[in-house]
């Protein structure tokens, strides 16, 4: 009996044919086991290596002086859909243009006096802005300041790798030429609108977000009770629809008040944090991970966790996760831990 499956199954095999049986699917789990593992990196360790790579690596070795906060549990990436990495651009340095399939963020560390441009738009950047390079815009970097700039890059690249779709275009230009005026999006693109403009219903435009601003929003909200889960959080929003920031991901600011402690949740979606001030503890799955300024942290999807911020002062925390992918799907889910 067991030789007739055998060679029946060899028989389907030869045909390019499986059965359900042959342990197509694998092993059937009732709920999702991710394939990654939580991880920490400190900043001290970025920022010492980020040092060096400014002294031994050059843009002409390097099209982007970039350093990926690489989790060991996968080949490449953060999680198993973002990246974050660190970039640094040195005084008269220009990054050259180009675009691809993968979506972008920029999230500034440190600096100002760098330009960063977008599809034709030069956005002046200082620490905290936030900057969107949408799937398949042009973008070029110049810093013609005296300082040097580092900033967070974010983008959906392990994603746009599992599906096999990326296109990449060095410009023939090399740089591109600016040809909007100072300030276009901001005055065409937020709550006053030219009529006649027809906007991309998927992408939204490149969109620079200012930590003045930003930082206004967190106090306008501070003393409001928040999420029980982050605490108080701000999405970056698609300035034309609200939604999130990009298709695939949606990046936020999160504050954890002096000695707040969040309940436990976990979700279908996988969470990249940044530390922008303070200082705490997160905990995932039963590890706890210590954090303090410049220390990045991922969480996986369908670990539990919970934050708490460990001193008097605010805790502040770049957050970038790919919620938007798993709620376009249907895939999203979240469930609160019972209380023990
Ligand atoms: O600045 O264009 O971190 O293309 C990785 C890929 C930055 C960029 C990254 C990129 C860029
Ligand atoms: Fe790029």
């Amino acid at each position: 009996m067991a030789d007739a499956l055998k060679a029946f199954e060899a028989e389907l095999e030869s045909k390019n044919f499986k059965g359900y049986w042959q342990n197509v699917q694998g092993d059937v789990n009732r709920e999702p086991v991710p394939s990654f593992e939580p991880c920490h990196w400190k900043g001290k360790d970025l920022f010492a290596a980020m040092e060096k790579a400014g002294d031994v690596v050059g843009l002409d070795v390097s099209f982007r002086r970039v350093i990926q906060m690489w989790n060991p549990s996968l080949k490449n990436g953060t999680s198993r859909t973002l990246v974050l990495n660190l970039q640094l651009l040195k005084p008269g340095e220009d990054a050259l243009s180009h675009r691809h399939m993968a979506g972008a963020i920029r999230f500034i560390l440190k600096g100002h006096g760098t330009r960063l441009i977008v599809e034709g738009e030069s956005f002046e950047i200082g620490e905290g802005d936030f900057v969107t390079t949408p799937s398949w815009t042009w973008h070029d970097h110049e810093n013609h300041g005296g300082q040097a700039m580092m900033w967070l890059d974010g983008l959906d690249s392990p994603l746009v790798r599992l599906l096999e779709t990326d296109f990449h275009e060095p410009d023939p230009r090399r740089k591109q030429p600016v040809t909007k005026p100072e300030g276009y999006t901001l005055a065409t693109m937020g709550a006053l609108r030219p009529s006649w403009v027809r906007q991309n219903s998927i992408q939204p435009p490149a969109f620079c977000y200012k930590w003045d601003d930003t930082e206004k929003a967190l106090s306008k909200v501070g003393e409001q009770p928040g999420d029980p889960y982050d605490g108080i959080v701000l999405e970056y929003a698609n300035p034309l629809t609200g939604g999130p920031t990009l298709p695939t991901m949606s990046c936020q600011i999160h504050m954890l008040r002096s000695n707040e402690k969040t309940k436990t949740h976990r979700h279908t979606s996988s969470t990249i944090y940044h530390v922008w001030k303070g200082s705490g503890v997160t905990t995932i799955g039963d590890k706890r991970y210590e954090w303090e300024k410049g220390d990045s942290f991922v969480v996986p999807l369908w670990y539990h966790h919970r934050h708490e911020n460990t001193s008097k002062d605010p805790a502040v925390l770049f957050v970038m996760s790919d919620k938007p992918v798993m709620e376009a799907l249907g895939h999203y889910r979240e469930d609160a831990k019972p209380e023990s």
